[in-house]
């Protein structure tokens, strides 16, 4: 399929994986929340819930507790290393990163209706050359995006299941969010929701 550029940086690349290959990815997840459980996080200070669940794989782990937001090597509820980041994974991002370095963190979000993501920048990272790569599995899901200050304008775009989006360059560090799910769109997760998982490069390259 082909790709749409909706501002300098941030490419939507709609149906990146067929079906078979999101039944592929939905399996290789399932085995991640496995070896390492989606847990609640919560908000820096105040504790909050937040209302996404979340898990990871690769090297580093993005974790938000009551302390603040990190990147550590080990779960926090359980204590242990996050599992390898499957091939699927890695597959994306040699695809779609342009970045010449494997990344070492994934954080995998998991979605209930109802569920949604504030408007924030991911800037928790080291290394800010590399891109984000976004990809979702399982109901649409109203992504907004709007600039690099928390006033620009924003706009909203459906992210369907299979569907991939790049953030580099310029739009590395813009804010964005989940306003919602629209539910009953994807028959790919038995119990409706969605997965999103955003491969990352947190360390700067040796
Ligand atoms: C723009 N996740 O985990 S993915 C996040 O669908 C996050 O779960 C959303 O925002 C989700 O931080 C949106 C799209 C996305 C991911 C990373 C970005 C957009 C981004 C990093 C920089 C700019
Ligand atoms: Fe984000």
């Amino acid at each position: 399929m082909s790709a749409i550029t909706l501002v300098p940086g941030l490419v939507h690349h709609p149906d990146y994986l067929d079906r078979p290959a999101q039944e592929r990815l939905l399996q290789a997840i399932r085995d991640v929340t496995r070896a390492a459980p989606l847990y609640v996080p919560r908000m820096p200070r105040t504790g909050k819930p937040l209302s996404v669940r979340m898990t990871n794989c690769g090297p580093l782990g993005w974790v938000s507790d009551v302390q603040g937001y990190r990147y550590q090597p080990t779960h926090p509820e359980t204590g242990e290393p996050w599992p390898a980041m499957p091939d699927e994974v890695l597959g994306a991002w040699g695809t779609l990163s342009g970045y010449p370095h494997p990344p070492d963190a994934c954080l995998v979000n998991f979605y209930e209706p109802g569920a949604r993501m504030g408007m924030h920048q991911d800037k928790d990272e080291e290394e800010f050359a590399a891109p984000v790569v976004s990809l979702s599995l399982g109901d649409t899901a109203l992504f907004r995006y709007g600039g690099l200050d928390r006033k620009d304008p924003t706009r909203s775009v459906r992210l369907r299941s299979g569907d991939a989006i790049v953030f580099g360059g310029p739009a590395r560090l813009i804010h964005h969010g989940i306003d919602r799910l629209i539910p009953g769109t994807s028959d790919l997760l038995p119990q409706g929701g969605r997965l999103n998982l955003t491969l990352r490069r947190v360390k700067v390259p040796l």
